[in-house]
């Protein structure tokens, strides 16, 4: 090859190569816009509320004494408003998969949430639902479900050989009647 054959080929790589960095750089650029977005959405949205909003104390060794917790778990408490009190211990929620929370699609739900024993993690599928359960602590988050179905609770805080056990379950029926 003569020094000129060789110097159009580099040129033509060098642009070529030019090409692919540039393409590269701005696939980073957005990349990182992508994430930036997601991080703020997310953060806006609440997403894995670990029961900073705590505002009640219970004593440790008897949050079962808590009045609220005592009931079926659902309360009414406006025409289209609930709270729904969830006790975690090992290894079951109460209420658990056998009396189901029936919720009305559209509702503002505030869920209380503590532990009987130890940390568990209190996690609705499908939501942005996401709470430590402390003993000594009542933890609530607010939510609507905008879709009838079943949802299960889940617990997402290793707590012992039943973990995987530790069920609820909520049925959100169609919207109520204004
Ligand atoms: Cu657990």
């Amino acid at each position: 090859m003569s020094s000129t054959t060789t110097d159009a080929f580099e040129h033509r790589f060098h642009q070529a190569a030019q090409r692919h960095e540039r393409a590269w750089v701005f696939i980073s650029v957005v990349m990182i816009a992508v994430l930036f977005i997601a991080a703020v959405y997310l953060v806006v949205h609440d997403y894995g509320v670990v029961a900073k909003t705590a505002h009640i104390y219970a004593d440790p060794n008897t949050p079962a004494t808590l009045a609220d917790f005592q009931g079926s778990g659902v309360k009414q408490t406006g025409p289209n408003s609930y709270n729904v009190y969830e006790m975690g211990r090992i290894w079951s929620w109460t209420p658990g998969t056998g009396t189901p929370l029936t919720l009305p699609a559209g509702a503002h739900v505030t869920f209380y949430v503590t532990s009987g024993d130890v940390l568990h993690g209190f996690e609705i599928q499908g939501t942005s639902i996401n709470l430590t359960a402390i003993p000594g602590v009542v933890g609530h988050v607010s939510y609507t479900f905008d879709k009838p179905g079943t949802y299960y609770i889940i617990c997402n805080e290793y707590c012992g050989a039943g973990h995987q056990a530790m069920i609820g379950k909520i049925v959100i029926t169609g919207r109520a009647q204004a």
